[in-house]
């Protein structure tokens, strides 16, 4: 065989059954191979940001490792700004790159490829015969699941003509991580159990059924009412002891609650600024943080102690140890308001809007919240909006909650909802962007989910502006002419496009948004128009 079909045989065993690209001379016929042979789904993307904003999204909903391929030079350098983005969001993902044959030095697209993928902070494995293919790409997905980034697998493109007789290799499958240490849960429960006021805190780490039940027995345990990063929100939505989000994006009562507690217990998170309010959330309190990866233990915020393991196995062992102590529960979640927090309401300048205006952001946000079908999966783009439609959108489960704010990038949200659409889930895709984002990074895109068929509602929070840019002028007393734009007409570019597209003007517009949604038969985009001058900075 040539070894172009033994890498798509490895692929093919190793992955999810899908593969998000684009196809240049050097993996053209591995793609190919990829669907004729092995069965695979080839997803081609528009452009190479895309396909791995795609795999990207694919990983996150799947829980797997998600697959995307480019060519050499170009086609590599154009990733780069998704690939760091699947860096900092820990994402594991193969990028199978096909590079420049060693002896083309002077080919135009040549350029070293391990440096580019180093720059982005990602993994780099290189096939280095035809001959070690099988062993080089099982590498290539081990180290992306174990050390949770995107790794670049690099394949000299005149090796994908070799022939080559490599048979499968296994993954070798990470061990089990083992129990957590006595002593560290010793500690933990030391400072747990000097606690009066503690808060139990679920992050991304700990969103799976095990640990959320095991957190809500320590909970129970402990006498604490529960709370989530952003990335684990809606984790205990409905429980009555539920906080809701624990960071700058609290509402106040929340707020008022993490003021008044004197011990968090964080499991699955980072204790990263945004959490923590840059420190001032933990400041004057105890903190036990408990993580997988022992590296993640105070690295980010000071800690009083620290449990490496996993976050059910190690809420367990500290439920158990406080029982076996037999402490009174503190009573601090009952000493707190009952309903679920609430946001504040959305503010706005100026004058009330006229009745025929489609109202605010936030009423936006909350229409598309109750239109869109509850199973669906929410993918967020970055800008101004994204601060309101955190708060507002919300899933039925994390898994199903994707925000790609990880290298604060717009135009990646597209990318992610194709790939979260093909995740295999049958899960409605709700994607918000902002008109700027779905401009940089989401039009084309938006073909590719027409080409597929995808069930994808788009809404564009179209304030004809980089909204973003614009509070930040005017909050110093600038004209923000240079950050307004009078972009095409974008349901018509949508319909041009193969897909369906409503401009949604006027509260009457809102109001049929629901019939809309429901009749939707392939791609909707909804062109959500706003008014730049209503929306407050980074309104909630
Ligand atoms: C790739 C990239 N380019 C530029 C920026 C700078 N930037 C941040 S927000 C923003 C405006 C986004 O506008 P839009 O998508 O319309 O959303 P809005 O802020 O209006 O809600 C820009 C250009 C960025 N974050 N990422």
């Amino acid at each position: 065989m040539e070894a172009y079909a033994v890498l798509a045989r490895e692929l093919a065993r190793h992955g999810g059954g899908a593969m998000f690209g684009v196809t240049g001379e050097s993996n053209v016929f591995m793609a190919d191979r990829f669907v004729r042979a092995e069965g695979g789904r080839y997803i081609a993307a528009a452009s190479e940001a895309g396909a791995v904003a795609m795999a990207k999204g694919y990983a996150t909903v799947t829980g797997g490792a998600g697959i995307a391929t480019v060519t050499h030079g170009p086609g590599l350098t154009n990733t780069l700004t998704a690939l760091v983005d699947g860096v900092r969001e820990e994402t594991p993902l193969v990028l199978v790159a096909g590079d420049t044959a060693v002896a083309d030095q002077f080919n135009l697209q040549n350029i070293d490829q391990r440096q580019v993928a180093l720059a982005a902070g990602a993994g780099f494995e290189q096939v280095r015969s035809p001959e070690t293919i099988c062993d080089d790409t099982a590498a290539a997905f081990r180290r992306t699941l174990t050390e949770r980034r995107p790794v670049v697998l690099n394949v000299p493109a005149d090796f994908m003509f070799s022939s080559c007789d490599a048979g499968p290799v296994p993954l070798q499958a990470a061990r089990p991580a083992p129990g957590p240490a006595d002593d560290l849960v010793d500690e933990a429960v030391a400072v747990i159990a000097s606690a009066r006021r503690p808060i139990v805190l679920a992050g991304r780490g700990a969103i799976g059924a095990a640990a959320r039940a095991a957190l809500m027995a320590l909970a129970a345990q402990t006498g604490a009412p529960v709370a989530t990063t952003l990335k684990a929100k809606d984790l205990f939505r409905g429980e009555e002891a539920n906080l809701g989000i624990f960071g700058t994006l609290s509402s106040p009562d929340t707020a008022a609650a993490i003021a008044a507690s004197d011990c968090v217990i964080a499991f699955g998170a980072s204790l990263n600024g945004w959490t923590t309010a840059r420190g001032a959330y933990l400041d004057g309190k105890r903190v036990v943080q408990c993580d997988l990866d022992s590296r993640r233990l105070g690295a980010l915020a000071r800690i009083d102690a620290g449990v490496a393991g996993d976050a059910a196995a190690v809420a367990a062992a500290l439920t158990r140890r406080l029982d076996e102590a037999d402490l009174p529960p503190a009573m601090f979640r009952s000493a707190l308001p009952r309903a679920e927090p609430t946001r504040p309401p959305g503010q706005h300048r100026g004058p009330a809007r006229p009745g025929d205006r489609p109202s605010g952001l936030g009423e936006c946000l909350d229409a598309l919240d109750a239109a869109v079908p509850a199973n669906r999966i929410v993918v967020l783009d970055s800008g101004r909006f994204v601060f309101a439609a955190f708060g507002r959108l919300h899933a039925a489960h994390p898994a199903w909650f994707v925000p790609t704010v990880g290298f604060g990038a717009i135009g990646l949200g597209m990318g992610h909802a194709v790939g979260a659409a093909c995740a295999g889930s049958s899960r409605p895709v709700l994607l918000v962007a902002g008109d700027g984002g779905f401009m940089l990074g989401g039009l084309n895109e938006f073909t590719t989910a027409v080409r597929y068929g995808l069930d994808i509602v788009i809404a564009i929070c179209n304030d004809g502006s980089y909204g973003a840019e614009e509070a930040f002028m005017r909050e110093r007393g600038a004209d923000p002419a240079i950050a307004r734009f009078t972009w095409p007409d974008f349901a018509a570019v949508a319909t041009s496009l193969g897909g369906q597209g409503v401009t949604i003007a006027t509260a009457a517009g809102l109001a049929d948004m629901p019939a809309i949604i429901a009749t939707r038969t392939g791609p909707l985009l909804l062109d959500i128009k706003l008014d730049p001058d209503t929306i407050v900075g980074f309104e909630h």
